[in-house]
């Protein structure tokens, strides 16, 4: 899966076009060893403080530090039970595939993952929220979830020990607002699958108004390594200031595309070139959405920045997943930007007024000015919607999300726009 770099902890068990390891090939790679260990040698507080220690953080998106994500989780006796973990496994987000390598390549990681983290926390059911789509990661996860249970791995008293855990997989809806984690629990409850006012965070009234950990599926197939080598083995393994790899992935018209585990804050130009390749013949970079459809446009001045949350964030846009979307020169910037709008204005959750309608106006606009019917002040009433549409003026991050690749494209290739309008047509159609 990957190149030169080998300390790929996540993917070292995952081959292209091989079935994924059985139960016990797993074992004999030193699978289950974390749960083992955590299970005889650790409380789950011990657990929680490595994982804290680590500096890992969320792998979803947000990269809020799991650690302390877990620590707002109520422990002792008093501790309102049922607890849950919910492995968020709804991976819509456009130009981002990294879950679903793993869950295919390595089931028994995640389900180890899960269970330690469950251990950590005390979860009583732990769930993964699957992707509806994700047909044969939901055949392999299955099946090892069967192979564990027989092997005594989970459900009561796993290993012998004091602690259970219920386990369940549940597709979901097939919306990208499931992938929301308020969203998501409430879909889960099996209502409709709108976002839920934070505060009160799901750790401390989730599912069913129960402690609940969402955690990305990436971010949790982390937690067994760190606990086999450690928190400084781990924060050792990373170029910056976050520890660990992450799994990079490209789409677009790259020599290579594809994921690779790397070192975290590896640089972009790095990720692009020696990876993925560079460009295909006849192609040139103009810019990359870093992190799946819902962060701003970087461009060629950025391409030295590592890939960490907080170096990406300085250069204006998110890491977010990511997984890299290309932009070429044969492709029209004002036509990209108009698919992500529609597919963003489509999986709205519909519930608040902004977002339902502000998106498909957006969209509208777009069109217009894609189909040569555009104006100079439509790029005034879009810069305005990145406001009317931004950060702490709709009910969660679905719209703001959206208004990153908008408002960098208006920055970045405002040019392009201004060429439609001006010449009434899209320069890319003949
Ligand atoms: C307790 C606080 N917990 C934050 C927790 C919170 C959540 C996590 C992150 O969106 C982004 C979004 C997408 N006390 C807390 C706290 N937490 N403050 O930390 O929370 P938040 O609100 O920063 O983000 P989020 O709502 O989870 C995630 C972006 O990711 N994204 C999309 C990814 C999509 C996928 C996919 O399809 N699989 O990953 C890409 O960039 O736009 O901004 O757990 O509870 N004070």
């Amino acid at each position: 899966m990957n190149g030169k770099f080998m300390a790929t902890p996540l993917t070292q068990n995952i081959t292209p076009d091989r079935e994924p390891l059985d139960i016990k090939q797993y074992q004999q790679v030193g699978g289950y060893q974390a749960l083992r260990k955590a299970l005889r040698e650790m409380s789950p507080q011990e657990v929680q403080q490595t994982v804290k220690d680590s500096k890992l953080r969320g792998r979803g998106g947000a990269g809020f530090p799991t650690g302390m994500k877990w620590s707002f989780i109520p422990m002792g006796d008093d501790a309102p039970h049922p607890k849950y973990l919910i492995a968020n496994a709804d991976e819509m987000e456009p130009g981002t595939f990294k879950d679903r390598l793993l869950m295919e390549g390595d089931p028994h990681q995640l389900l180890e993952a899960m269970i330690v983290s469950s251990y950590a926390t005390q979860a009583d059911v732990a769930y993964i929220f699957l992707r509806d789509e994700y047909k044969l990661a939901a055949h392999r996860l299955k099946q090892a979830a069967q192979e564990a249970r027989e092997q005594g791995l989970l459900g009561k008293h796993i290993l012998g020990s004091g602690f259970s855990l219920e386990f369940h997989i549940h597709t979901s809806a097939g919306r990208y607002i499931c992938g929301e984690e308020t969203a998501l629990v409430t879909s889960l409850e099996g209502k409709r699958a709108i976002p839920r006012q934070k505060p009160p965070y799901p750790q401390t009234c989730g599912l069913w108004g129960k402690p609940t950990v969402v955690n990305n599926v990436e971010t949790l197939c982390n937690v067994p390594h760190i606990i086999n080598h450690g928190a400084e083995w781990y924060q050792n393994l990373s170029r910056s200031e976050d520890g660990g790899t992450k799994i990079y992935g490209t789409s677009g018209r790259v020599k290579r595309p594809g994921a690779w585990e790397l070192p975290m804050g590896t640089p972009i130009r790095e990720i692009l070139e020696e990876y993925a390749g560079g460009m295909q013949e006849g192609y040139t970079f103009r810019g990359l959405l870093p992190g799946g459809a819902s962060t701003d446009f970087l461009v060629e001045e950025h391409l030295e920045t590592p890939m960490d949350f907080d170096a990406v964030m300085k250069v204006g846009s998110r890491m977010g997943t990511g997984g890299m979307i290309i932009l070429d020169d044969k492709t029209c910037p004002v036509a990209m930007v108009l698919n992500l709008e529609r597919f963003f204005a489509q999986e709205s959750c519909g519930w608040c007024t902004p977002c339902r309608d502000g998106l498909p106006w957006v969209a509208h606009i777009l069109q217009a000015i894609e189909e040569g019917r555009g104006q100079m002040e439509d790029l005034e009433i879009l810069e305005m919607h990145t406001q009317f549409l931004g950060p702490g003026k709709t009910f969660c991050m679905h719209a703001p999300g959206a208004m990153e690749p908008l408002q960098s494209a208006l920055k970045y290739f405002r040019e392009d726009f201004e060429q439609h309008i001006r010449e009434q047509h899209c320069p890319w159609r003949s």
